[in-house]
């Protein structure tokens, strides 16, 4: 009995250290897209952010200030420099490439396993103060495909839309540009929670150090993973959509995992002993 146990200790300790060493390896390629495979500008894109390769790399942390200056990123306040994101528009598409396969990992949060950033923001009630009254969102449609041919599309969520980027966690203001600890683009928002009329604050406790991004759950389209995004607007679209970037989620980190597999089995052993 005490064999068992133990084989059965060793052998999920194997599993761990081997999915630690997938996972370190799946950490050296890059979380964010790292290739334009296409870009069509819609009829209505945006003049002047017509650079597909905006979308590559990880989102916009800071962002021009207005009138001039600089800015963080918040939910209240967009990226919008041209150098930042691009316009997809009416009839439009971007295609992006990751380099690595982006899984339906079971150890994502919340099942989602892909973000998209866009530049929606809340709109604030109680300006300048930061209270989101609703959000400014620009729909596109969002597809997924393992060999870039191949499309299946999302119909749970659209891009440009929930939730607005977060560069910092601690910028002191909606209109900030004080923040010095990065938020965590790879970590998304509990969809569930309630944003409407919450404060700056209130919504920052509520990202939980998340950088905020349009969570996708692949495994609507029946795909174990995916490696090609597209975002995508119908024609007679009358907005334009833009993408600031894409991102692999990471899956709950191991201490958490092994912390519960741990005590899990304390708990298992603590048992047998009492019946001894
Ligand atoms: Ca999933
Ligand atoms: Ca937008
Ligand atoms: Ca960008």
């Amino acid at each position: 009995m005490v064999h068992k146990k133990i084989i059965t200790i060793i052998s999920i300790l194997g599993f761990v250290s081997f999915t630690t060493f997938v996972w370190a390896v799946g950490a050296m390629a890059s979380p964010y897209a790292t290739q334009v495979i296409a870009y069509q500008a819609g009829s209505n894109a945006a003049s002047g952010y017509t650079d597909p390769s905006t979308a590559l790399g990880e989102p916009s942390r800071v962002t021009a200030g207005w009138p001039s200056g600089e800015t963080d990123v918040t939910m209240f306040n967009a990226a919008w420099n041209t150098d930042q994101v691009v316009s997809i528009g009416a009839g439009g598409y971007l295609i992006l490439g990751f380099d690595h396969p982006v899984y339906d990992d079971p150890y994502n949060p919340y099942g989602i396993d892909l973000l998209v950033f866009g530049n929606a923001f809340f709109t604030d009630s109680n300006y300048p103060n930061g209270v989101a009254g609703g959000i400014w969102a620009e729909p596109a449609k969002i597809s997924v495909s393992q060999d870039g041919s191949t499309w299946y599309d999302i119909s749970s969520v659209t891009a440009d839309n929930l939730f607005p980027t977060q560069g910092y966690t601690n910028t002191s203001g909606p209109y900030g540009n004080d923040g010095t600890n990065p938020s965590n683009f790879l970590k998304p928002v509990d969809p569930n929670i309630d944003w409407q009329g919450k404060s700056y604050s209130e919504l920052l406790a509520l990202y939980d150090g998340s950088g905020g991004g349009t969570g996708v759950d692949i495994s609507e389209t029946g795909l174990e993973w995916i490696q090609y995004v597209k975002l995508w607007q119908p024609e007679g679209d009358s907005w334009s959509a833009e993408i600031d970037a894409v991102a692999d989620v990471a899956p709950v980190p191991i201490p958490a995992a092994l912390w519960l597999l741990g005590s899990g089995l304390l708990g298992l052993i603590g048992i047998r002993r009492k019946r001894l």
